[in-house]
């Protein structure tokens, strides 16, 4: 009987988290590769439950996602949301048609008592997913932000506002009472785990509230196996959304360097850089974090499959002492 296939668990967030995400689902085969999925942006809005960081990685692994917006679905059309604008209803929230029908069953399958794992895991057999996508905890937790516009719930700062309120911080409503969701805490338990992967999410909005919830970091800083994070700044920019803004207000530098400080109460294995951040690479390595510098930025999906190798290649050298 060979041994089990090695696993590996990816922690990722929004758009920069779903490309390397699809990039690992198609180097590993599905019982080798754990997502989990932030759900701090997890909101009810129109009587629904949407989970926007779930259906971007569900849809991206399963080559659906909408390249344009960066959410939601590809070919959609708009006519609900036309026909709720005539009735003066809230249009700030764009539900494409083949969208909505997805927190519309999600809405009912949770109504019907199922987790958010287990709803989760309906959804993506249906889109035909085969690697395992979950949810960081079946509990509610929402990202909260503190603006100059007042306390605002995530997807009204991010979305309704346009990014536009100035944010002085931030915390995840619910995270104290919520549990990993089980396969979260398998998945870091599973002897057979080689390696877990910070994927280049937004590392304060996406990342930070998986981390948050409790005895996460306490099983990640018992990890018997390297802990690589891929840097989603490159240049000091972030490579999608407000991830440098909101990082540099909450006093985080918004650099390949800054991200590094960021993991650093992880004790980070090892970080991946992209090769216009070279000059960052010393003092990084000096911190005690191995570092690659490589092309980070994913094209394609063969620019995610080939930064997915390099990773788990990266990983391996920092497993066996290479
Ligand atoms: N982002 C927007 O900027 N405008 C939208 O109208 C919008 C709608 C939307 C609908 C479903 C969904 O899953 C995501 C949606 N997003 C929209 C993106 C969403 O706010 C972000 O994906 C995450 O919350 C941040 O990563």
């Amino acid at each position: 009987m060979s041994p089990p296939p090695a696993t590996v668990l990816a922690l990722a967030g929004g758009v920069g988290g779903a490309k390397l995400a699809r990039g690992l689902a198609m180097v590993l085969p599905p019982e080798a590769l754990t997502v989990v999925v932030n759900t701090g942006d997890d909101f009810e809005h129109l009587g629904l439950h949407v989970s926007p960081d779930i259906d971007t990685i569900m849809y991206t692994l399963a080559g659906r996602n909408n390249l344009e917006t960066g959410w939601g679905l590809a070919g959609e059309t708009w006519h609900f949301m036309a026909a709720l604008e005539a009735l003066g209803g809230e249009t700030w929230f764009k539900l494409g048609d083949q969208d909505l029908a997805t927190h519309i069953e999600r809405t009912r399958l949770l109504a019907e008592g199922r987790t958010l794992t287990a709803v989760t895991g309906a959804l993506a057999a249906r889109f035909g997913v085969a690697h395992a996508i979950v949810p960081m905890s079946n509990d509610p937790v929402r990202t909260m932000l503190e603006t100059d516009q007042g306390r605002l719930a995530f997807q009204d700062y991010f979305v309704r506002l346009r990014a536009a309120p100035e944010v002085s911080g931030i915390d995840f409503a619910g995270i104290d009472a919520a549990a990993p969701s089980p396969p979260f805490a398998a998945a870091l338990a599973d002897e057979a785990l080689a390696a877990i992967v910070i994927c280049p999410s937004n590392p304060v909005l996406s990342i930070l509230p998986i981390l948050d919830v409790p005895l996460v970091r306490t099983m990640i800083a018992r990890r018997r196996v390297p802990l690589v994070a891929i840097s989603p700044i490159i240049g000091g920019k972030a490579v999608k959304g407000p991830a440098a803004a909101v990082m540099r207000s909450l006093g985080h530098e918004p650099s390949a360097t800054g991200v590094a400080a960021f993991y650093r109460d992880l004790a980070l294995d090892g970080l991946v850089i992209d090769t216009v951040d070279t000059e960052a690479a010393p003092a990084i390595r000096a911190s005690g974090t191995a570092v690659l510098i490589t092309d980070a930025i994913m094209r394609d999906r063969d620019d995610s499959a080939r930064l997915a190798e390099q990773v788990l290649a990266f990983a391996d050298t920092l497993r066996t002492g290479a």
